[in-house]
């Protein structure tokens, strides 16, 4: 709602290029001002490359998986977690941002961000906008992997829909105690404590220390189930509506810190508006594309999505605990092309340099490897704003052209004129 009255009224560029409907995964949706999901990203729903058996994405989804079927079981051996891998990526943006305490006027909630099919429907951007409607289901403890869907910036770890996999785990008193020697004068609620920087107001400081415990030792045995003992991990404080406290996990990735899941203690208010108000837990997101790009040596975020046989068979293996090095087939020269324009003068347009990077992807598709804004300024007289950006342009399979580049690149022109009112310069 919030989002609806802070846009202009009239179709988004997006909509304009739609029409008045949208069919996304088999259901219709109207168009409206929000609408700004493009036929590029539109592609890419239903692609399910975590089912598909000769995926990375699969392969590292089973180790998940087997790692959670092994070691969190009951006492009769079955294992706790249940697993779901087909919810829609269409979700409602309840789901997606008030079910999770995401406050009115976040920045999560800008145009910018998301994939919105309309101001009521969008593509989910995380795994999260899940997590209430399966803890008012009954569940305790669960596993969701599924596309999600972002306008991020372009380069070789991100990429605009990528995976992840949700993990939840709540526990009674009983169950969070089991293990301390005499629980009994031990409470995990606490009625008039304070919020602080390591645990919330209604948790008891024990709940508090043996949920992060727990957490992040699961965490890290995971990583190191997935990568060897001697990976190389830290923790960093982060922040999130619906986790306090809040961590994030880095793993060392050719010479650099990679953050490869966000994670935290469950938001007591979450728990009760799902009808689970006297258990406490964890929750936990993590990106799969990164963890299988250091554990099958993938160089570049974009071969995720490649049907070519050369790159899929070296994934075809009956056992997911089988080692695949990923041995690129060649590597292919870059062809580099500057874009400069005005941005629109006319206020109506909102312009964000996400709808330029939507724009590229939408016409050069995966041709497109990487697109930057690497200057900007303002014309002291005219009083206008000038970017310009470079579109660095690479074929996965075979040498470009500069012609072929060329033609691409001026559709990039036109488009952008018509769609976002900008001025080439
Ligand atoms: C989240 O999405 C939270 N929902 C995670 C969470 C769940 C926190 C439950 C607390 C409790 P974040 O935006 O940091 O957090 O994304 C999580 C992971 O997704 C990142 O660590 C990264 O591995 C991956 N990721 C994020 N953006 C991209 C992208 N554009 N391309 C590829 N992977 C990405
Ligand atoms: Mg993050």
């Amino acid at each position: 709602r919030c989002i609806a009255s802070q846009t202009s009224g009239k179709p988004s560029p997006a909509a304009a290029l739609l029409g008045d409907s949208v069919t996304v995964d088999r259901m219709t949706y109207p168009t409206d001002s929000l609408t700004n999901i493009t036929p590029n990203i539109l592609a890419k729903v239903g692609r399910n490359l975590h089912k598909l058996h000769n995926h990375p994405l699969f392969l590292i989804r089973k180790r998940i998986e087997n790692f959670f079927y092994h070691h969190y079981v009951n006492r009769r051996g079955n294992p706790i977690f249940s697993v779901y891998d087909s919810l829609s990526p269409v979700v409602t943006l309840e789901q997606n941002f008030d079910s999770l305490l995401v406050p009115e006027h976040h920045v999560s909630r800008a145009p910018s961000e998301s994939y919105y099919i309309n101001s009521d429907y969008m593509l989910r951007a995380h795994t999260s906008a899940h997590q209430r409607d399966l803890i008012r289901s009954g569940l305790d403890a669960f596993l969701v992997f599924g596309d999600v869907y972002r306008r991020d910036e372009i380069d070789s770890t991100h990429y605009p829909v990528f995976h992840q996999v949700e993990g939840v785990r709540l526990f009674t008193q009983h169950e969070l105690f089991q293990k301390v020697r005499d629980p009994s004068h031990l409470s995990i609620f606490e009625e008039h404590g304070k919020r602080m920087a390591d645990k919330q107001e209604g948790h008891s400081m024990e709940a508090a220390k043996l949920l992060e415990h727990s957490l992040k030792t699961t965490l890290v045995n995971l990583a190191k189930h997935l990568f060897g003992k001697g990976i190389e991990a830290r923790w960093v404080d982060a922040y999130f509506p619906f986790t306090h406290p809040s961590w994030e996990l880095e793993i060392q990735y050719k010479g650099d810190w990679l953050e490869v899941l966000g994670c935290g203690i469950v938001e007591q208010k979450l728990l009760h508006s799902s009808g689970s108000g006297n258990q406490v837990g964890w929750a936990f997101g993590l990106g799969l594309e990164r963890l299988a790009m250091k554990l099958f040596t993938i160089p570049d975020i974009r071969l995720f999505w490649s049907t070519d046989s050369g790159f899929l068979s070296q994934f075809d293996v009956e056992d997911p605990n089988t080692p695949v090095t990923y041995k690129p087939v060649s590597i292919f020269p870059q062809c580099t092309n500057d874009i400069s324009f005005w941005l629109p003068s006319d206020s109506s347009y909102s312009y964000t340099p996400n709808d330029f990077y939507d724009l590229v992807r939408n016409i050069g598709g995966d041709l497109v490897e990487q697109v930057y804004l690497f200057d900007k300024f303002v014309h002291p007289k005219k009083q206008r704003t000038s970017h310009c950006y470079r579109i660095v342009y690479r074929h996965m399979e075979r040498t470009l052209t500069q012609e072929e580049v060329n033609v691409i690149h001026r559709q990039i022109e036109t488009s952008a004129t018509k769609l976002l009112g900008v001025e080439i310069r």
